[in-house]
């Protein structure tokens, strides 16, 4: 199977949020994307979306500076070329440093347009077997909101929520919030709140019964997780502090996690992801999909990860409507009792619209 890539195309995305995303970084209220459309010349198109934030608040990488190095580095390595496999972009890209968010856009849409020329839903040609995925919400509000917030969430069917915590968040509220929903499952995420100083307030979130708790240190706080792997009972993940197949080891190596979140965007992309996804099942580490206030396209990308066997804990997966008044995808992701069915349409299975 021969594609030989033709054009290369960055779409600007830009909404607001319908209502402000609050962590302990950043508060969002307008997402800003870059939609990457790569043809073939026999006319397929398929498509990725690149998910840098505008400013380096949550990893290195920019809107901007994604920009600049598809545009004059990514773009010129891939035009013209004869591909093969969608397995022979992660090579080509490897000799440029770093940029994982911007490798992955293009890399992802070239992946997609391979399942278009198959003929295969993508969830179906990277091995997925999962027909309906499991959906999850954030919820990322001030002290105030939460407990309203959860329980809208909850009476929308969601029966997954990930709460965003710092070393001074009200331990009683949140016990409250996690008791009075025993069926649901709750994942607290810090975005590396805690540091060393903090490491006794972290354990009092041990006695909640919280499903999980993502990234209470700093991305190469790698003893700092270590310690609270050892010392809790609540099983430790990892987001952040996982960037490629090397850290995943490391962490392997040092104890310092039971489980991470896979980001495509911020793993380099798909080839990168499945080798992780392949020594994660090989060690039992647990894995979910996690989410950076993407549309359409990128949220497709991650479900046909998420039907991947292994994958078990629910994901950053919620309806497009959570986030966005008109979606970037027609009809939008739609959780239906709790889940999202997953398209039976080639490619990503869904028409981009913009
Ligand atoms: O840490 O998981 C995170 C959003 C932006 C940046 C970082 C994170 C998040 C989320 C997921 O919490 C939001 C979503 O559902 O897309
Ligand atoms: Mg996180």
């Amino acid at each position: 199977m021969v594609v030989t890539i033709s054009e290369i195309d960055l779409i600007s995305i830009k909404q607001p949020l319908k209502q402000p995303f609050k962590t302990s970084l950043q508060r969002v209220e307008e997402r800003e994307v870059i939609l990457v459309k790569v043809q073939s010349s026999e006319g397929l198109v398929g498509y990725g979306e690149c998910v840098a934030f505008s400013t380096p608040w949550y990893t290195e990488e920019t809107v901007a500076s994604c920009r600049f190095v598809m545009e004059n580095v990514l773009i010129p390595l891939l035009k013209g070329k004869v591909v093969e496999r969608p397995e022979e972009i992660h090579p080509l890209f490897s000799r440029v440093k770093g940029n994982r968010m911007a490798k992955a856009a293009i890399e992802m849409a070239v992946w997609d347009l391979f399942a278009k020329k198959k003929e295969l839903p993508l969830w179906q040609m990277v091995g997925g077997t999962r027909e309906a995925i499991p959906a999850g919400v954030v919820v990322a509000a001030d002290e105030t909101e939460i407990s309203e917030q959860v329980e809208a969430v909850i009476e929308k069917g969601y029966s997954r929520v990930k709460i965003k915590i710092t070393p001074s968040t009200n331990i009683e509220l949140l016990t409250g919030i996690v008791s009075r929903y025993p069926d649901t499952l709750f994942f607290a995420d810090a975005n590396g709140a805690f540091d060393e100083q903090s490491f006794e307030q972290l354990k009092q979130f041990d006695q909640i019964g919280l499903t999980l708790i993502e990234q209470p240190f700093g991305e190469q706080e790698w003893h700092l997780h270590a310690r609270a792997k050892r010392e809790m009972k609540t099983p430790i993940c990892l987001d952040e502090s996982i960037t490629c197949l090397e850290d995943v080891e490391r962490m392997i190596d040092e104890q310092a996690g039971d489980i991470i979140v896979l980001k495509m965007a911020r793993l380099g992309g798909w080839s990168e992801t499945l080798r992780i996804v392949e020594l994660c099942r090989q060690h039992s580490i647990g894995m979910w999909v996690g989410g950076m206030i993407e549309f359409g396209v990128s949220k497709a990308h991650n479900l046909a990860l998420a039907a991947l066997p292994g994958i078990s804990l629910p994901g950053d997966f919620s309806d497009s409507d959570h986030f966005w008044r008109q979606d970037i995808i027609d009809s939008g992701i739609k959780v239906r009792n709790g889940k999202i069915a997953l398209s039976e349409k080639p490619g990503i299975g869904y028409a981009v619209r913009y």
